[in-house]
């Protein structure tokens, strides 16, 4: 179904062109598939600029932003400190490749933060920082099978790509084409908030699994929550087996609390992965974690790992400017209220819509998802029960309302600090109509 964004009060023309443009000379005319509005049908509004709460495409239409750049806009877009931060310091070079002092600042922010992290390394995506994880797991423990969830998305690394959600779960290719059997081989995989079924492969492959890899509140499969004893189950079949617990905390982290999800659910990780708002919408991603077991990578120990970019100054300035201002715990109060209004407001316009006891919506912190799908929704066998053709019209009948969305099923809407009371009231009236439009899918 080709088609884009209906008229309704916005114009799409520039896009669309823009599209058109971009598909000659860009993948599918974008540098990342879930932006390309194959779940969801019709073209991509082309952004222009970003302010705040707000994304403004090139025919000047302006979305109040529920995507926040896919999490690191927990300020807002474009916020004055980051910007001045960015400015100031790209003056003083772009990269040097050498250490700089900026680093030294946002690793230590970052281990005031996260107890279990007494050493950083940085990198450049989330998807170095798990593939790091993963490798510098390998080499602590000398073992080689990882366990991972379904439904969970660690980044592309060929090994993670093994019932991986996300934009390949959206593209129906959650086990990628290209990735060769071997380096899938030693990636098991178990049911989101299912210990038992983690237990059983670490009794089946007693001595072999070198760590569990887990999103300790998952946002790939869209938003699903770990049911209670979930983590900690984790944590002590971990200890029991000798294996080591990875959280990737490149969403969750310094999103549902300064500490992360280690904060909000009391678990510590043995490693754990950051990216995203570390970064201040930067490339930033970082593996973190007791020196006895990140000493393990060079060039103090024998697991490789290097980049051109890492450790950025510029995206190291940005990194600190949004951590300093997340020093401010009374963020995570506002945007936890924020959650929860529009949490409220969206069940009640879905029962106004008939739909009562027909959506789900799973909310942790400021991380949501509307299931089209009654609930619950504990994994992603339940997520994949989703009606996505109903999505898909909720998705643009929001868009043509001014409501920027995530274009799948399968991710997590993003609140910042700038959604105040009138503009989530106003996404709860504009979901109303969606709502209905999406009823006649269901
Ligand atoms: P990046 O390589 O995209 O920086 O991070 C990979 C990654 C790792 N771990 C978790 C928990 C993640 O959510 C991600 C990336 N998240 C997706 C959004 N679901 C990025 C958006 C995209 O792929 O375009």
């Amino acid at each position: 179904m080709k088609r884009y964004y209906s008229a309704m009060n916005m114009r799409r023309d520039k896009s669309v062109r823009a599209f058109g443009r971009a598909c000659k000379v860009l993948v599918g005319g974008v540098d990342s598939p879930v932006r390309a509005f194959a779940a969801v049908g019709g073209g991509p509004a082309f952004i222009e600029r970003a302010a705040g709460p707000f994304v403004y495409d090139l025919d000047g239409n302006r979305y109040i932003d529920y995507v926040g750049t896919w999490g690191p806009a927990i300020l807002g877009h474009a916020h004055p400190a980051a910007v001045g931060a960015i400015a100031s310091a790209v003056r003083r070079g772009s990269s040097f490749g050498a250490p700089c002092q900026a680093e030294t600042r946002l690793a230590t922010l970052i281990c005031r933060a996260f107890g279990s992290v007494k050493k950083v390394r940085f990198v450049s995506s989330g998807t170095e920082a798990v593939m790091t994880a993963v490798r510098l797991a390998r080499g602590a423990t000398g073992r080689d099978k990882i366990i991972k969830f379904a439904g969970c998305y660690h980044g592309h690394s060929d090994a993670l790509l093994v019932a991986a959600g996300s934009g390949a779960t959206t593209l129906g290719i959650p086990s990628s084409a290209g990735v060769p059997a071997g380096a899938a081989r030693d990636t098991l995989t178990a049911p989101y908030n299912d210990p038992d079924a983690v237990g059983r492969l670490l009794k089946k492959f007693r001595g072999k699994v070198a760590a569990v890899l887990v999103e300790p509140a998952a946002g790939n499969m869209g938003v699903v929550a770990p049911a209670k004893g979930f983590l900690s189950g984790l944590r002590k079949l971990c200890d029991r087996h000798g294996a080591l617990l990875i959280f990737d905390e490149v969403m969750t982290g310094f999103r549902l609390a300064r500490g992360g999800a280690q904060e909000l659910y009391g678990v510590r990780a043995d490693i754990t992965t950051l990216g995203k708002i570390i970064g201040g919408g930067m490339p930033v991603g970082a593996v973190g974690g007791p020196a006895k077991i990140m000493d393990n990578l060079a060039p103090l120990g024998r697991v490789y790992q290097a980049g051109t970019l890492s450790g950025n100054p510029v995206a190291m300035a940005a990194g600190i400017a949004t951590l300093e201002l997340l020093q401010n715990r009374r963020v995570y109060a506002d945007i936890e209220r924020a959650g929860r209004r529009l949490e409220t407001g969206l069940l009640r316009a879905a029962a106004s819509a008939g739909l009562r006891g027909k959506i789900c919506v799973n909310r942790v912190g400021s991380m949501m998802t509307v299931f089209f799908r009654g609930p619950p929704v504990r994994n992603y066998a339940d997520a994949t029960g989703s009606n996505i053709r109903a999505f898909a019209e909720f998705f643009h009948a929001m868009a043509d309302q001014g409501i920027y969305l995530p274009p799948s099923q399968y991710e997590a809407w993003f609140i910042s600090a700038r959604h105040g009371p009138a503009l989530i009231d106003r996404t709860i009236r504009s979901a109303t109509k969606a709502f209905t439009r999406a009823a006649r899918l269901m």
